[in-house]
């Protein structure tokens, strides 16, 4: 009896054994592609629970015929071999196999300049868009369907598997960008390069920087050899500076354009251009050459708009960046000219927009231009002023939104917060997200609005860590913003893949600010 006893615990011991054996292998979560931690959030998903499992095997392929999306293959294949240990080259074919993640592009224009399509069974990814823009804004989709250890830099041990079923998606917004301030603090093309690695990854398309202001002059110009020279000597609270020489900048732009990542040069006047006039004395009305400034002051500074070499300078700078710069836009400032008188403004501006359509390149200007008379295709950059914003439109411009309160991603989450600005609000990741562009300012509607972008002004950061803690974790917000229509956008809903970008985060170094608004991951703190 004793024994039997024995045998019977025995046998229940087995079978509990059995049951959490069983119940272990089920740990594997379901598969579930509309619940993945996407951000943007697609425009369409559907799922069908399954999962692809990428392996040694899989190959990436892509439709013969496209240098362009060999590259993006390529890049894919770069992104994926270092984590999974993998050696995954692309390889052309006409057709998808098996066991692939297949690229194509389609022969008509059905997904636009930037969207694309997923279809993914458990033989096949297959990612197919109009244009090789859409096909790179969807190899970031594959990305973050991959688990997050698919970012880290040495080889991990785990399944990578994608959910099953399909997606179909294209951007809200054309324009989706984010301002990097060079001028108060200089930041190197490693630094740059950084930056732009994260923000596509987010499906963000232009990176405006800000070239120069009062405290420096970040670009060379050889007609104007002095501006690096002298005026891009220093920097806020007087560290040593720097500036991209032009071949560094064209680097740049290349590095970029292969994320498909549009760079906005800006150089701003007739304000804010201090280092320019203590560069050289003719652009002073007084003919003397200002002192290096190293404060976060705005407004004592201005171009002598009434002297004819102030043209011919503006004519050899905008035509020497034009040359450099493929993408369609010269942003030419324009803010906080408190030192410029009205009736020197106004013809000042109108006189910069015919230079920048002399060298083929669109203006845009901070939202204060649109007292000037705008070209028809000039775009004024809101970030304060609702009276000026309204005149754009009433011109017939569309207008960029980067509302103060809202897009400055220079402004402290809160007064604890060890860098950034709050004259115009703390912006908590919440605050940062829950916003509409075409609601947010009275007058201005959808069809006025091009896109977003977000400013990162640099009086208070000078290196990577510093640039990561303003910009991480709000910059994945500004991305949903732009690229998801307002009905498919949900704070609660959007926090918890926000948390689930964590562990991404801290495979790429960044050094994110960790937001009380978001229950990160307690696991992995
Ligand atoms: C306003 S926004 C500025 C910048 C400052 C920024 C600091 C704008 C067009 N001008 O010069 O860096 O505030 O937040």
């Amino acid at each position: 009896m004793r024994y039997k006893r024995k045998d019977a615990a025995a046998i229940l011991c087995s079978a509990i054994l059995m049951i959490s054996l069983m119940i272990s292998c089920k740990t594997q979560p379901p598969s579930d592609l509309a619940g993945a931690n996407l951000i943007p959030e697609p425009a369409t998903v559907n799922a069908t629970g399954g999962w692809f499992e990428l392996g040694e095997k899989t190959t990436i392929s892509y439709r013969d015929g496209s240098e362009e999306v060999r590259s993006i293959a390529t890049y894919l294949g770069g992104r994926i071999n270092p984590s999974t240990g993998y050696n995954l080259q692309p390889v052309a074919t006409q057709e998808p196999g098996k066991n692939s993640i297949y690229l194509e592009l389609l022969t008509d224009n059905s997904t636009g300049d930037e969207g694309y399509i997923l279809d993914i069974t458990k033989d096949l990814v297959k990612l197919s868009a109009s244009a090789p823009a859409g096909l790179f804004r969807g190899v970031q989709t594959i990305m973050q369907l991959l688990p997050p250890s698919i970012e880290e830099k040495s080889v991990q041990e785990t399944k990578w598997q994608i959910p099953t079923g399909s997606i179909n998606d294209r951007p809200d917004y054309a324009y989706r960008g984010l301002m990097l301030d060079v001028a108060r603090h200089f930041f190197n093309v490693e630094e740059v390069k950084t930056l732009i690695d994260q923000i596509s990854y987010y499906k963000i398309n232009v990176l405006h920087l800000h070239l120069s202001d009062d405290q420096g002059w970040r670009i060379e110009i050889k007609s104007w050899p002095k501006l690096t020279e002298v005026g891009g000597k220093t920097e806020v609270g007087g560290g040593e500076g720097g500036f991209f020489t032009q071949e560094q900048y064209s680097d740049l732009v290349k590095y970029a354009a292969a994320r498909y990542i549009t760079i906005v040069p800006e150089i701003d006047m007739p304000g804010h251009t201090n280092a320019a006039l203590a560069s050289y004395a003719e652009l002073n009305c007084n003919g003397k050459a200002t002192e290096l400034y190293t404060g976060t002051e705005v407004g004592f500074s201005t171009f002598c708009t009434k002297k004819e070499i102030t043209y011919k300078f503006i004519d050899d700078v905008v035509r020497e960046i034009s040359a450099i710069t493929p993408g369609p836009y010269f942003h030419i400032g324009g803010d906080e000219s408190h030192s410029t008188k009205k009736e020197d403004y106004i013809p000042f501006v109108n006189r910069v927009q015919e230079i920048v359509a002399s060298h083929g390149k669109q203006v845009i200007g901070w939202d204060d231009i649109a007292i000037s008379t705008l070209k028809p295709n000039t775009i004024a950059q809101h970030w304060a002023n609702i009276k000026n914003a309204n005149m754009a439109v009433a011109q017939g411009a569309k207008i960029l939104m980067s509302p103060a309160t809202k897009a400055y991603t220079d402004m402290q989450y809160d007064s604890t917060s060890k860098f950034g600005l709050h004259w115009a609000a703390y912006i908590e990741v919440d605050s940062a997200y829950i916003w509409d562009p075409a609601q947010f300012t009275p007058g201005i509607e959808k069809q006025n609005i091009i896109g977003i972008e977000a400013p990162l002004w640099a009086e208070t950061i000078s290196n990577s860590d510093e640039i990561e803690y303003l910009v991480f974790p709000r910059l994945p917000g500004y991305a949903e913003i732009g690229w998801t229509s307002p009905s498919k956008r949900n704070w609660e809903d959007y926090r918890n893949r926000l948390a689930a970008q964590a562990p991404r985060f801290r495979a790429w170094g960044i050094d994110f600010y960790e937001s009380p608004k978001v229950d990160w991951n307690p696991a992995l703190k």
